[in-house]
């Protein structure tokens, strides 16, 4: 009967997105295994915790949905006397701000959903954090040709970009405290880029530097295939 569903299916290859359709269809496997009387409890317990993302996107997990990505394991550790983020390249006054600094800057707080490309998502997620205007005003405003946002991570060799007009959405932020607590070590202490309209990979965790510049580069998962405008619904396929 369970012999539809592999439990022990691996992540979609970098490159190979899950796309909406195979996740609907997984989805509807597993739901089907509710019907046909084996609890999907009892698969996770056979997966060993190896689920596919499509079957936890609609298990409550107790990280509350999270999955907690990395590439080059351990996680940075943050130091509140030594931490500094760097604002450089194409602004008018390069800073190192001190994460009190940081916060000292007008605040921003909101609730919204998060979607990772491979198809799981959580909802209500509560940020808060400084808007990216504030963070470039802090740097003395952008220069002229400026046009985009490298974030790079503490966790080489993790990097991703957005435009000035899409860190200038409403709801982006450089984010340093979820669901009413700091950011934890593994979900980016002590920054993250939160952006909601795209996927998740754009939401750069530990955050070191915000470097402007006259160009789009290609992030770390966009090498390895991913779009770059990665607009959740209408990118990669989905
Ligand atoms: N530095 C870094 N940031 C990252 C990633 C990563 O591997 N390293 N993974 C991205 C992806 S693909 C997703 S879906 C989210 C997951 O956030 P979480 O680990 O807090 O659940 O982090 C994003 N930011
Ligand atoms: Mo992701």
């Amino acid at each position: 009967m369970m012999s539809g569903v592999d439990a022990a299916r691996p992540e979609p290859p970098a490159g190979r997105p899950l796309g909406r359709r195979a996740f609907l269809g997984l989805v509807g496997l597993g739901l089907s295994s509710l019907v046909w009387g084996e609890p999907l409890v009892r698969l996770l317990d056979r997966a060993g915790g190896a689920l596919p993302d499509s079957l936890s996107a609609v298990i409550p997990s107790p990280a509350g949905g999270w999955r907690i990505y990395a590439v080059n394991p351990p996680y940075p550790t943050f130091d509140p006397a030594t931490w500094r983020l760097r604002v450089d390249g194409l602004v008018r006054e390069p800073v190192e701000l001190t994460a009190a600094q940081l916060r000292a800057l007008p605040r921003a707080d909101q609730v919204s959903d998060f979607h990772c490309v491979t198809g799981w998502s959580v909802s209500d997620v509560r940020w808060g954090g400084v808007r990216f205007d504030a963070l470039l005003d802090a740097a003395g405003g952008v220069r002229p040709g400026a046009r985009a946002i490298d974030f790079v991570s503490a966790e080489e060799p993790y990097v991703d970009t957005l435009t000035l007009e899409q860190v200038r959405a409403p709801d982006a932020m450089l984010a340093y405290d979820m669901d009413g607590a700091p950011l934890t070590r593994e979900h980016g202490a002590p920054v993250r880029v939160v952006m909601p309209r795209m996927y998740g990979y754009k939401g750069v965790k530990w955050v070191a530097r915000l470097h402007v510049t006259d160009r789009v580069e290609p992030g770390y998962w966009e090498r390895r295939g991913y779009d770059a405008d990665a607009w959740v619904g209408r990118s990669n396929g989905i």
